[in-house]
């Protein structure tokens, strides 16, 4: 028997016993950094993993921070680095008031991080709690045929309850994936990153690295199933959450950051920074040379691509990371106003005003200073466009990583948009040490108008 089959029949016989003592300890994990799966705590906010890479970037390379999205544990075995990973229905909370029915990977969608170093050799003991049949792709991985993931093709599908043993040595290096080979799977959240750190680190070297996965979901209002056979979409998210309640990333002034943006949807992206360049470098096939770096502030982020950017944290702020594809910049309204819509269009305009906050309450919203519209605003074809959208969440979505946002700040951001906040020394270890702590947010200052009664 060989070493490898040897392996897999030991690991085989632990599976029973050890996989369930280990999800727990995943479970436990998620329960610290996600907060946006239903099935855990709506505690904390990727505290433990922002802290990680801070204080690990001694090392030979920072660890990617995916904001609200857990790192998938491993253990060692002779040498091999050993995950579990299971594909399973799972609830995601994309906004305060709104959660999807997905499917995901071990207790998250999308699925837990994968960080390895160029040259390991990795283990995945995969087990599928699907009603259906799945098996994993590494998305731009050289991996022999048998591990391609390929349902029919590379191998059989696996059944519902089923297990599978993927192994294979990482000689790449740069931003991959894994996802189901099946596509309405995909559209149903089925994608996890899988980072390989090189083996020499690049350079420059970067001081921040973090990573977020694009997908869009088409849910009617009053339902929480995506039609994954949709072409329109109303729910855009960064790492399954939509905005404002998508984790800030958080820099310190002067230090380089690295951006990694993979693609699983129906639409390209073109993602934008404020206030800085940045440069390409890298793309789902790995590093690029830096002879083809240029400077640009926008990047096309194409269905099954990876880009790579990376950039000097030259100006303090809060400098949006957004699609710029308008609808993609939205919630889905419909989804607030569910079965009043109809109801609310021929009230007079105080009843619909106090529906409205009715419904506000139960999301919560908070009364936000209405931006000021002319007097004549109603002469002027095509008014309204987004007077009366500001919708803030401040307090719902409050966290140590938008702690000292001005009030408001969540009002307009909605959809496919988080923000990168660059903060000098004092500011920045302010942060780091409430992120630690778990520090909750001071109470808000509620900014109440009176007219609109409640
Ligand atoms: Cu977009």
């Amino acid at each position: 028997m060989s070493g490898t089959r040897r392996r897999f029949f030991q690991d085989m016989a632990v599976f029973g016993a050890g996989v369930f003592g280990l999800r727990k300890s995943l479970r436990a994990e998620t329960k610290i950094s996600d907060p946006q799966t239903s099935h855990t705590a709506p505690t904390g906010a990727s505290r433990a993993s922002h802290a990680k890479a801070v204080t690990l970037s001694p090392g030979p390379f920072v660890p990617i921070l995916t904001p609200d999205v857990p790192d998938l544990p491993h253990e060692m075995d002779a040498g091999v680095k050993v995950f579990r990973l299971t594909a399973e229905p799972l609830k995601r909370r994309i906004v305060p008031f709104k959660t999807l029915d997905v499917w995901g990977y071990s207790g998250s969608c999308p699925g837990p991080t994968i960080q390895v170093r160029q040259g390991d050799r990795v283990r995945i003991i995969f087990e599928n709690t699907l009603p259906e049949s799945t098996t994993l792709h590494w998305h731009g991985l050289e991996v022999p045929i048998e591990q391609d993931g390929v349902p029919f093709v590379s191998q059989k599908p696996v059944p519902p309850g089923g297990k599978y043993l993927y192994e294979f040595t990482v000689h790449q290096e740069g931003t991959f994936f894994y996802h189901a080979h099946s596509a309405m799977q995909e559209m149903m959240g089925l994608i996890g990153l899988f980072i390989a750190h090189p083996a020499t680190p690049h350079y420059p070297r970067v001081d921040h690295d973090f990573g977020i996965i694009l997908q869009e979901w088409a849910v009617l209002p009053n339902s929480t199933v995506p039609n994954s056979a949709a072409m329109e979409f109303n729910w855009l998210t960064f790492n399954g959450v939509s905005a404002p309640a998508i984790t800030p990333m958080v820099a310190r002034l002067g230090s380089r950051v690295r951006l990694r943006l993979v693609n699983l949807g129906m639409d390209h992206h073109p993602i934008h920074l404020h206030g800085h360049q940045f440069v390409i470098t890298g793309t789902e096939g790995g590093r690029a040379p830096e002879s083809t770096w240029y400077p640009t502030n926008t990047v096309l982020v194409g269905v099954a691509q990876a880009k790579v950017i990376e950039f000097e944290a030259k100006y303090p702020g809060a400098w949006m990371v957004h699609c710029h594809l308008p609808h993609h910049m939205m919630n889905s309204m419909s989804d607030l106003l569910r079965d009043r819509m109809i109801m609310t269009a021929d009230q007079t305009e105080e009843r619909a005003m106090r529906q409205m906050q009715t419904l506000a309450n139960s999301v919560p919203f908070q009364h936000a200073p209405p931006s000021p519209v002319a007097p004549n605003a109603n002469a002027v074809p095509g008014f309204p466009q987004d007077a009366f959208m500001e919708m803030p969440l401040d307090a719902a979505v409050a966290k140590p990583e938008a702690y000292g946002l001005p009030p408001n700040w969540s009002a307009g951001m909605m959809g496919m948009m988080t923000m990168v906040r660059i903060l000098a020394d004092k500011d920045y270890e302010d942060i780091v040490a409430r992120i630690k702590a778990g520090t909750p947010n001071p109470p808000m200052k509620m900014e109440h108008d009176p007219s609109h009664g409640t």
